[in-house]
């Protein structure tokens, strides 16, 4: 009988979109069937391949009912394996979706099924976790409805945002490793010296170029399209004046944090997280990825509102209009200064003395634990009794000081909230984020866990390297991280501390946490927390479940990059049925190699410049010939003893125009390399006949299209090829060039050069 009247509840009182599916019912069973595939689609004009749910994109909203039982049998006719994560849904361990970890990965032409109780409400959604077919279109809505509705609204309007781009994420990755500065020109974000000088803020880039950072980044990857329901705009005309419809947001970008607004006025927040919150407005709202948020907008006689979701780089929007009549358009918002921001962050960088780690010396946890050591994730806890808590809420000022008593395991009463984020806005942490205030989001009652034994401390340091593309926690991505243990029946708090000048969603799988916000025993629960930059956030969260949960940032670049940890339970073991599936394969994600090449060739001579690339050491290959048949080769593998610092070996050969192109013989090669500044990397290198040698590489942006590079090596040695030691005729041999390059587009540079070998030259670069 109940679920006739949910059917009758999903097909009367409630309007049904076009991209609801009507599920199969089976006494308290709701079914619904997906099919995953590869599909066309031409959403900016070039006709591209995509992957979908049921053909469509975003997915079908798959609507269900608190109390009830879900059934999703997903059947993947794709030519690779897949997976579906249930975004913020509380399920077995084995229905997570995370494959290799917690649930087997769908192999082609197979059919999954997923089941779970339904034991919460709200807006959630569902996307793949394997690889990058989230950037694709493989994601979805899911709602489910209370078992008592306490909204009053009158329609439901899901609106699913999502980045676009033509390219291929494969690629992306390639180029954010290999750092194409094509992507900066598009976003518009590409550090400028003639810029900088002009505004004044030369100080800041340079110090941004001492922090290995190139600029200023809100995002990295410059999109195509942003989508709202998989539309640039959409309409909804149907809603009636006076009436009154919950809005779903679920940012589903794979890299997009958005801004949301709504014409002519504030945003009523309703929920966040899937989870009703204490109601309030403001003016606009900054949605990180995998976040959701609803909103109840009344609809106005004779106009249509736009609801507008703008990228928060500002480089594009998507529009959804409600109501029929006279447009009335939401605000615009001014575009990032780059120049200013760098400037902000270079302070805020200086002001906390260059370091923004929490490490274990300055905070005290070697006084708690002696054994600690940072490198040891396991090992990176603190155990407390459980303490008492107490509801006050901390101005900025305060939050050194609470730190440190955290650390040093020296809790008192006002141990509660310690968050920066956001918290004060006179604190420089909100740089980013100055109108949209996060402390505003109030659970509607307590949210305080009573029920713990004791409380696991850990910091998390989001990390990360620029030049490398590498994202990280503590300094290590997954590959190289043990899992975290955690007991079932503890509190476990996480100080996430970013260091970097990104914000990082951080998602925890399985659990919801309370997100430490200022306010107090009601502060928020949620799936997903915003970090923003140079900034500290606390979540905390009762460990009851069991086995592995990941952890990890939902920027997915990030977290293919390994931004992701492993919460183990302990005294857990691993479900029988992963056997064949090796967690391994889940863990090596971000080893995966990169290759790529430059190609040039000018009037003076050609280069073909290799790098086969992973997280842990690269493969450079270099072969030089010029048109005075002077050539040059080394090939070497180069492998990282720091973020900046690689040892390498390999091989090097060359022939000089006076022995006719006759082929020195190949001489072995050791050395250094560094990375100084952002633009300048540096060469110590020693070969078999031990002459040193000492090189450089600079590459700096004049403009944002404009570059002047420079190459130079100075040689100790002779020609007689006799050890340097035992040789009396030293000569320093001398290799330089200075030239111009302009960046055309994502392939394709002109470049001119001076070299003091090959002379005056002009010519193309092809970057592959
Ligand atoms: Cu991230």
């Amino acid at each position: 009988m109940k679920s006739f009247f949910f059917v009758v509840l999903l097909f009367c009182t409630q309007p049904i979109f076009a991209q609801e599916l009507i599920p199969e019912i089976k006494g308290d069973s709701i079914i619904y069937h997906l099919t995953v595939s590869e599909i066309e689609v031409n959403i900016t004009g070039k006709t591209r391949m995509a992957m979908a749910y049921n053909g469509r994109i975003p997915g079908p909203t798959l609507r269900f009912q608190e109390g009830k039982h879900a059934v999703i049998r997903v059947k993947n006719d794709l030519m690779m394996e897949t997976s579906v994560h249930w975004h913020g849904l509380l399920l077995p361990n084995y229905m997570d979706g995370v494959p290799y970890l917690t649930t087997p990965p769908i192999k082609p032409g197979t059919t999954f099924q997923y089941d779970f109780p339904l034991i919460q409400s709200g807006t959630y959604w569902y996307h793949s976790h394997t690889g990058f077919q989230e950037q694709v279109g493989v994601y979805g809505s899911i709602i489910v409805d209370p078992i008592e509705q306490s909204l009053e609204y009158d329609h439901d309007l899901v609106l699913v945002i999502s980045d676009w781009t033509d390219d291929n994420p494969a690629r992306i990755m390639k180029n954010l490793k290999r750092h194409n500065e094509w992507y900066g020109v598009e976003i518009g974000n590409a550090p400028s010296l003639l810029e900088s000088i002009r505004s004044g803020t030369f100080s800041s880039q340079f110090e941004m170029w001492k922090m290995k950072m190139p600029g200023m980044h809100i995002s990295d990857i410059p999109y195509d399209a942003f989508l709202l329901n998989g539309k640039q705009e959409i309409e909804y005309p149907h809603f009636k004046p006076g009436e009154r419809v919950r809005v779903r947001v679920i940012n589903a970008g794979a890299s997009t944090y958005f801004w949301l607004q709504l014409a002519g006025g504030h945003l009523n927040v309703v929920s966040v997280d899937g989870i009703d919150i204490e109601p309030f407005h403001t003016e606009k709202v900054l949605i990180g990825l995998a976040e959701t948020y609803d909103f109840i907008v009344t609809i106005q006689e004779g106009k249509s509102l736009e609801f507008r979701a703008t990228a928060q780089d500002i480089t594009g929007s998507a529009s959804a209009f409600l109501g029929k009549g006279e447009r009335m358009m939401a605000s615009d918002i001014a575009k990032p200064d780059y120049q200013a921001l760098g400037k902000r962050m270079a302070q805020m960088h200086s002001m906390d003395d260059h370091d923004m780690s929490l490490k274990a010396e300055e905070d005290g946890i070697m006084s708690v634990n002696p054994d600690f050591d940072p490198h040891a994730h396991h090992n990176m806890e603190m155990k407390n009794e459980p303490m008492p808590m107490d509801h006050n809420d901390h101005t900025a000022d305060e939050m050194d000081h609470h730190n440190h008593q955290e650390m040093t395991g020296t809790m008192d009463s006002n141990m509660e909230d310690h968050t920066m984020h956001s918290m004060n806005p006179t604190t420089p942490m909100n740089m980013w984020n100055v109108d949209y205030d996060f402390s505003k989001i109030r659970a509607k009652e307590s949210t305080v866990i009573h029920s713990a034994d004791s409380i696991r401390s850990l910091v998390f340091n989001l990390t990360g390297n620029m030049w490398r593309y590498v994202w990280s926690i503590n300094g290590e991505t997954l590959s190289g991280s043990e899992s975290i243990l955690i007991k079932k029946g503890e509190i476990v708090q996480v100080t996430l501390n970013n260091t970097t000048m990104m914000h990082h969603p951080m998602h925890l799988h399985g659990h919801f946490f309370r997100v430490l916000n200022g306010q107090g025993e009601r502060s928020p629960l949620m799936h997903t927390v915003d970090v923003p930059p140079m900034s500290r956030v606390t979540i905390e969260f009762e460990a009851n479940e069991e086995k592995d949960w990941l952890f990890h940032c939902h920027l997915l670049y990030h977290m293919m990059a390994g931004m992701t940890r492993v919460f183990s339970y302990e005294d857990s073991q691993r479900d029988e049925r992963l056997a064949p599936y090796p967690v391994a394969t889940l863990y090596n994600h971000d080893k995966t190699w990169f290759t790529w090449a430059t190609f040039s060739v000018a009037s003076h001579y050609g280069v073909i410049d290799l790098t086969h690339s992973n997280t842990y050491g690269q493969v450079n290959g270099l072969l030089e010939y010029g048109l005075n048949n002077e050539f040059e080769a080394q090939l070497d593998y180069e492998r990282f003893i720091g973020d900046f610092t690689r040892w390498y070996a390999g091989m090097y050969t060359e022939s000089h125009s006076d022995n006719e192109f006759e082929l020195d013989e190949f001489t072995g090669v050791i050395g250094l390399r560094h990375l100084l500044l952002y633009i300048l990397d540096i060469d110590f290198q020693l070969n078999s006949k031990l002459n040193p040698q000492f090189g450089f590489d600079s590459h700096i942006p004049l403009t944002q299209r404009l570059m002047l590079n420079s190459h130079g090596e100075y040689q100790f040695g002779n020609k007689s090829g006799e050890f340097l030691f035992n040789s009396s005729d030293y000569q320093f041999d001398t290799e330089f060039e200075i030239g111009l390059e302009f960046l055309l587009n994502e392939q394709f540079s002109l470049s001119s050069s001076i070299h003091n070998h090959y002379g005056f030259g002009a010519g193309l670069d092809w970057r592959f």
